[in-house]
């Protein structure tokens, strides 16, 4: 399997196993199928309100001795609530808890947007508070004591731009080591990409199927489709491949991490069968030129009903 390789020598799986919508109640069966199948990688995040179900998962899973906890890699990520400086190591732990573990891999800052405490998902402007109430580097600190406390192996963020990184990096004392961010053939984010190898920050794939599964208020009209993506489907053919199978060897073969989501046994092993498939120099090269710069998860959800953030003030483009 391949391995994205941080400063201090750690390793972590490049293909992982995504749990956003994968409810309770499915969620626990996913996860021990995957864990079966060769996943040493599940990402999580406390918003996704399944982590205590995974957390019975890895519990029977490590009680089995199929795999230990040291085997595997687990982020998860700080819901938008809980931006305070003090209110990030209790988050952590809360979510430690959830997963009935001791420590996380990785921590991620969900997204560069806050709510009030009391708040999941906001209504009204006077939900939310703005970055300029609470700077992700007040966040950032948190996130930094989190580390030195020794709850989470490493830190970064997800959904970040190149000048949100700049920003956070020229006064961190603890660099992000990873950007989680949308990436698929659509949406190549080129710039990012350059950004973060210069800067030796990893980058995990998400959404790397297209998310068909979200709900329809996220969802724009007329979407394109990565599956029915006709490049994608003659490299697959050749192949002898399936399209998610080419959609995830892509985003491996560019050296990110990546990603995908399922509950379903045979899509779980469709997927993690993904890393035998050996894309060409030349489909790479033409996957490369289906870049429109296309986000199925636009953002626009965080941006209505009398908001402070914009969309150019989220993506920073
Ligand atoms: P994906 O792009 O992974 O797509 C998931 C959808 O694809 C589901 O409907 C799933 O159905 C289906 N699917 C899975 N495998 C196959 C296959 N082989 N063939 C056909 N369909 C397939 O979407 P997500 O948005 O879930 O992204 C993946 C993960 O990334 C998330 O689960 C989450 O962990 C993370 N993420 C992080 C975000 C962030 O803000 N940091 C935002 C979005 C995602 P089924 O389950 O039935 O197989
Ligand atoms: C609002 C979507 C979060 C998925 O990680």
């Amino acid at each position: 399997m391949q391995k994205l390789i941080f400063a201090n020598g750690d390793t972590m799986p490049a293909f992982g196993l995504g749990t956003w919508k994968s409810k309770p109640g499915e969620v626990y069966t996913a996860v021990r199928d995957a864990i079966k199948i060769g996943y040493l990688h599940i990402d999580c995040a406390a918003i996704y309100l399944n982590e205590a179900e995974i957390g019975n998962a890895l519990k029977d899973t490590f009680a089995e001795g199929l795999v230990k906890r040291e085997d595997l890699w687990i982020t998860s990520k700080l819901w938008s609530n809980a931006h305070k400086k003090e209110e990030v190591i209790p988050a952590l732990k809360k979510t430690l808890s959830d997963l009935q573990l001791e420590y996380l891999d990785l921590y991620l800052v969900h997204w560069p947007i806050a709510f009030k405490s009391d708040i999941l998902a906001p209504r009204t402007g006077s939900d939310y508070i703005t970055l300029e109430q609470i700077p992700i580097i007040e966040t950032w600190r948190g996130m930094e004591d989190s580390l030195k406390a020794g709850l989470t192996k490493h830190i970064g963020v997800s959904n970040f731009s190149v000048k949100k990184l700049k920003e956070l990096i020229a006064l961190a004392f603890d660099k992000p080591e990873m950007n989680q961010i949308e990436l698929h053939p659509l949406l190549q984010q080129k710039e990012m990409y350059a950004f973060c190898k210069n800067d030796n920050i990893h980058l995990t794939a998400y959404s790397p199927l297209g998310s068909k599964d979200r709900h329809p208020s996220l969802k724009s009209a007329d979407e394109p489709s990565l599956f029915e993506n006709p490049v994608i489907v003659s490299i697959a053919a050749k192949h002898k491949a399936t399209t998610a199978q080419v959609l995830i060897q892509w985003a491996i073969q560019r050296g990110t991490a990546v990603i995908p989501k399922s509950i379903n046994p045979e899509r779980l092993k469709e997927n993690y069968d993904a890393q035998v498939v050996k894309l060409t120099d030349s489909d790479m090269e033409e996957i490369g030129k289906l870049d429109r710069h296309y986000r199925f998860l636009n953002g626009e959800n965080w941006t209505t009903n009398g908001s402070p953030y914009t969309l150019a003030n989220l993506w920073d483009e």
